[in-house]
C-alpha cells in the first residue's frame, strides 16, 4: 500500500499527480502548514527531516519502506507502474534524466533563494537585483526548450513534466514568468487542463500554485 505523507501547498502534489496519471491506489495523510509555512512535527515521526513529500510503501508482509526526495519517488513509482511516464520511443531518455534532476537541482534553489530575499527589508531589494537575473536565464531556457518540443522529454508527457511542474507553478504565481514566455504558459495551461491533475488537485487539498 502506497502512502503520501502531503504537505498543503507544496511539492508533495506532483506526487498526487503523478499517482493520479499512473493510476496507482495510494492514501493521503495530511499535514498543514503553520504560519511561517514550516511543515508540522508530526512529519518528523515518519522521517528525520520532517520534509515533504514522503512516500510510505507497506508490503503485504507488513514491511516498511520510506522514501524522500520528489525525484527519487517519482522514479520508484515510475517502475511500479511498469514504466509508464517514463522513457519510451517518444520519449528522449537523455531529456527526460536531465529535467527530473534539473527541477529540484537548480531552478528551486534559485526560487528558494529568491522567497527568503523578498522577506528582508532593505537589502533584500539589494538581494533580490542580484538573484533574479539567474532565474530569468533559467526561464530563458526552458521557455526555448518548449518551443520545440510539447513535452520537456519529447512528444510525450512523462514524469519530467511532473517534476518541472512546482517550479514554473511557483514562478508563475509570483509573477516572475512574464507574459513574454508563451511556451512555457502553454505547458502550464495544457497540464492543468489534465483530468489526472484535476483529481489530484481535489484530493489534495489546498494548493495556491495552479492559477
Ligand atoms: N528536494 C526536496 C525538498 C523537500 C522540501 O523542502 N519540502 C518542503 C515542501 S515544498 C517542506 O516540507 N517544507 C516544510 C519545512 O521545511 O518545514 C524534495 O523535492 O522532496
Amino acid at each position: 500500500m502506497l502512502i503520501v505523507h502531503h504537505l498543503n501547498n507544496s511539492r508533495s502534489q506532483r506526487i498526487l499527480w503523478l499517482l493520479e496519471e499512473l493510476g496507482l491506489g495510494y492514501e493521503i495523510r495530511r499535514y498543514r502548514r503553520s504560519s511561517d509555512m514550516s511543515a508540522p512535527k508530526d512529519l518528523n515521526a515518519i522521517h528525520p527531516l520532517g520534509k515533504s513529500p514522503i512516500l510510505e510503501d507497506v508490503g503485504e508482509n507488513g514491511q516498511r519502506c520510506i522514501l524522500i526526495e520528489t525525484g527519487a519517488i517519482c522514479e520508484y513509482l515510475v517502475e511500479r507502474a511498469d514504466g509508464r511516464f517514463g522513457p519510451n520511443a517518444a520519449i528522449d531518455a537523455l531529456l527526460y534524466r536531465q529535467f527530473l534532476h534539473y527541477a529540484e537541482g537548480s531552478v528551486m534553489p534559485v526560487l528558494f533563494a529568491l522567497l527568503v530575499v523578498s522577506k528582508i527589508p532593505i537589502l533584500g531589494r539589494v538581494a533580490t537585483k542580484r538573484i533574479q537575473p539567474m532565474l530569468d536565464t533559467h526561464l530563458d531556457f526552458i521557455e526555448w526548450h518548449l518551443a520545440a518540443r510539447p513535452w520537456f522529454a519529447g512528444d510525450q508527457i512523462s514524469a519530467a513534466d511532473v517534476m518541472m511542474s512546482f517550479p514554473l507553478e511557483a514562478a508563475n504565481v509570483r509573477g516572475t514568468l512574464a507574459e513574454d514566455r508563451p511556451a512555457i504558459t502553454a505547458w502550464l495551461e495544457r497540464i492543468h487542463a489534465r483530468p489526472a491533475y484535476i483529481n489530484a488537485l481535489e484530493k489534495g487539498g489546498p494548493y495556491a500554485f495552479a492559477a
